[in-house]
């Protein structure tokens, strides 16, 4: 269980619950109110405990960049071999439900904080009991949820794609007023093209509804759109907010396959990105960092497609590219720490290693210019992702 190689941290304890009421999170169907501003907190020392949930890939690079600046971190997740484990100084294999591991989980760290938003809100509720939670558990449960999180990026004013949710057989009519094709998505639990089925009739709705279980899911409506981008903003717990450039984002089978930073959008479409991605961390009150995935349309209107609050497969190209890289910066933000520039010294293109192309680690560390990055995990899967490279070349256009 408890797995901690460590002495206890050096920082002072705090034990300061998280400014969330448990109203916020009764009902999982409800979009729940944002808490307002907490105080500015002061920095956490180098030698405090920093406890990620969560074991993946961005737990781990998260975990090495926290170690960069002298922090420990305690990794919480239900897989023994969890990535993220291996580079971390204590580790609790549990269930994500098992709330007395999540208590002394919670005892043990000065600050935490998660990598995957399908980490339950309950217990994140619980842990924020005994330590401070960054990002909260309202946005948590508000990016955990797509339909949730529509609601909320609704009621904020900001575009997204038409969308309907099914939840029950009475909402498939209904949801095809979204045109097709469209796309049917769990609403929670997806990630990196899971739990997602193209439906191109109103007819093959229920049938594509019974492909994913009959959970409650959402539909969306294909948008002619120009291309994908990405802007990724660090939130302080004073409320300051730095972002990195947008990036141009390429999917294949619905997952991440290249980013290529910066976008070549005009500025002001980049201006317009950057400001929506600053508002909806402002709206979450989030500390730490938000990954703000969008439509750009043929007539430069922006719609977003899918928000994150944590680090984000399209801002691995910060790892070379940046002084300060989406990991630092999110750990930064998290503990307290001034942020850090978000400017990039070198233009990058990304390219993930998914399932056996990360057999080829050889021939990228070959190549002038390729930065590899592997993740460690012990089982390859097609789909599943096993590294990335960045490939970097010298500035075309000034960093804004
Ligand atoms: N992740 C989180 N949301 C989306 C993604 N891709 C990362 C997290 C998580 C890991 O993917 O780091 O822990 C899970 O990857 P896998 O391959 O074990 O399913």
């Amino acid at each position: 269980m408890l797995g901690a190689r460590s002495k206890p941290p050096v920082c002072r304890k705090r034990r300061r619950a998280a400014n969330v009421t448990n109203d916020a999170i009764s009902n999982p169907n409800d979009t729940p109110n944002v808490t307002p501003n907490a105080a500015p907190n002061e920095a956490l020392p180098p030698g405090a405990t920093i406890g990620i949930l969560g074991g993946g890939q961005l737990g781990r690079m998260a975990a090495l960049a926290a170690t960069a600046l002298g922090y420990r971190c305690h990794v919480f997740s239900p897989d023994a071999d969890a990535p993220a484990k291996e580079v971390s100084t204590a580790q609790t294999t549990a269930p994500y439900e098992d709330r007395d591991a999540a208590r002394a989980f919670a005892a043990a760290v000065d600050v935490v904080t998660f990598e995957f938003e399908n980490v339950p809100d309950e217990t994140l509720a619980v842990i924020a009991k005994g330590a401070p939670v960054r990002p909260g558990v309202d946005a948590l449960h508000i990016s955990q949820d797509r339909a949730i999180e529509k609601t909320f990026l609704g009621d904020n004013e900001i575009g997204t794609t038409p969308w309907a949710p099914i939840i029950t057989a009475a909402d498939l009519d209904p949801a095809a007023a979204t045109g097709f094709p469209a796309i049917l998505k769990t609403a929670r639990f997806g990630y990196d093209g899971k739990g997602q089925v193209r439906v191109d009739t109103a007819d093959d709705l229920a049938a594509a509804w019974a492909e994913i279980n009959q959970v409650p899911a959402v539909l969306e409506g294909f948008v002619d759109f120009e291309r994908e981008i990405s802007v990724i903003v660090a939130r302080s717990t004073g409320g300051e907010t730095r972002s990195y450039v947008p990036v141009d984002n390429v999917h294949r089978d619905h997952i991440l396959f290249t980013t290529t930073a910066p976008s070549t959008i005009d500025a002001t479409i980049a201006e317009a990105a950057q400001a929506i991605a600053d508002r909806i961390s402002g709206a979450l009150n989030l500390v730490g960092l938000l990954a703000v995935e969008m439509f750009v349309t043929h007539d430069g209107d922006i719609l977003v497609n899918e928000i994150a609050p944590r680090p984000h497969n399209s801002g691995h190209w910060t790892m070379d590219a940046c002084a300060v890289s989406q990991f630092e910066q999110f750990i930064r933000a998290v503990s307290g720490l001034p942020l850090g520039d978000p400017a990039r010294h070198s233009d990058a293109v990304m390219t993930n290693l998914i399932g056996d192309e990360a057999d080829q680690w050889l021939k990228f560390l070959n190549e002038d210019g390729a930065c590899l990055h592997l993740y460690g995990k012990t089982e390859s899967r097609p789909g599943r992702k096993m590294g990335h490279v960045n490939r970097l070349s010298p500035m075309v256009r000034p960093a804004p």
